[in-house]
C-alpha cells in the first residue's frame, strides 16, 4: 500500500519521537545511583521497540491490506511487547518488595502474572478484531478484548493497590492515572478508524495514534523515571 507523503511524514515523526524518548530516558537512567537503574530497562527498551515498530511503518512495511483496507499489524506487535513492558514498569514501581519469605513473593509473581496475561489476551484478541475485515464477528473479539483490558484495569485498580509499596504509592498512583487516561483512547480510536466504523480517515486514525503513542510510552517512561530520581533524592537528603 502507497502512504501519501502527510501518513509518511507522521510516521518519521513517530520513530524520531520513540528514538529520543529511548535516549532521554536511558540519560535519566545514567544519572540514577546504581540500584535504581533497574527501572529504567523496561521504559527504555519500550521507547526503542517502538521506534523500530514505526520505522517499520515509515518504510512502507508492517502493513496487510484486509477487505481493501490496510491493518497496520506492525502496531499490534509492538503492543504485544511493550504494553507487558509498560506495566511491569508500574508495577516494579508500585508493588512492595518482596522480602519476608516465599509467600509474599508469590503473591507478587500472581499479581504480576495476572495483570500481564490479561494484557496479552487484551491485544492478541484486538488483533483478531482488526483482522476481521468488514466481518460483523470483529465486534465479538472487540468485546472480548475490551473485557482483558477491563481486567487489566480491575487488577491495578483492585488487587495490586492493597499489595502497594507505601513510600512509592504517591507515584503509582501518579503514573496509573496517567496510564488510564491514555490507554481508553485506543478502544475509543479503533471504532472510529478504519478497522471499526471508519469515521475519521486513515491519516487522521495514524496522527491520533502517534501522538497517544509518543505520550503512553515517551511520557509515560519520562514521568517515572524522573519520580524514581526524585524519590532517590529525597532519600538521600533524609
Ligand atoms: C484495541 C482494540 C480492541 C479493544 C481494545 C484495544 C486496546 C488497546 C490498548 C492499547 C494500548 C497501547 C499502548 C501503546 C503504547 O504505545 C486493541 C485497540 C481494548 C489499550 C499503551
Amino acid at each position: 500500500m502507497e502512504l501519501t507523503s502527510s501518513q509518511e511524514l507522521i510516521l518519521w515523526l513517530g520513530t524520531a519521537g520513540m528514538a529520543a524518548g529511548a535516549v532521554i530516558i536511558a540519560a535519566i537512567g545514567f544519572s540514577l545511583p546504581n540500584h535504581e537503574r533497574h527501572h529504567v530497562t523496561a521504559s527504555f527498551f519500550v521507547c526503542a521497540i517502538a521506534a523500530c515498530a514505526y520505522l517499520a511503518m515509515a518504510t512502507g512495511t508492517g502493513v496487510w491490506m484486509v477487505d481493501d483496507q490496510p491493518v497496520y499489524y506492525a502496531r499490534y506487535i509492538d503492543w504485544l511487547v511493550t504494553t507487558p513492558l509498560l506495566l511491569l514498569g508500574l508495577l516494579t514501581i508500585g508493588l512492595a518488595p518482596a522480602t519476608g519469605g516465599g509467600e509474599a513473593g508469590r503473591t507478587r509473581n500472581g499479581l504480576i502474572g495476572w495483570v500481564l496475561g490479561a494484557d496479552v489476551l487484551m491485544i492478541a484478541t484486538g488483533l483478531v478484531a482488526s483482522l476481521r475485515g468488514e466481518s460483523g464477528d470483529r465486534w465479538i473479539w472487540y468485546i472480548i478484548s475490551c473485557v482483558f483490558f477491563l481486567l487489566v484495569l480491575w487488577g491495578l485498580f483492585g488487587p495490586v493497590k492493597q499489595h502497594l509499596d507505601a513510600k512509592m504509592t504517591p507515584l503509582y498512583t501518579r503514573l496509573l492515572g496517567i496510564l488510564t487516561v491514555l490507554w481508553f483512547i485506543y478502544p475509543i480510536l479503533w471504532v472510529l478508524g478504519t478497522e471499526g466504523t471508519g469515521a475519521i480517515g486513515l491519516t487522521g486514525e495514524i496522527l491520533v495514534f502517534a501522538v497517544i503513542d509518543v505520550l503512553a510510552k515517551v511520557g509515560f517512561g519520562i514521568v517515572l523515571v524522573m519520580g524514581v530520581k526524585s524519590g532517590s533524592r529525597s532519600h538521600a537528603a533524609a
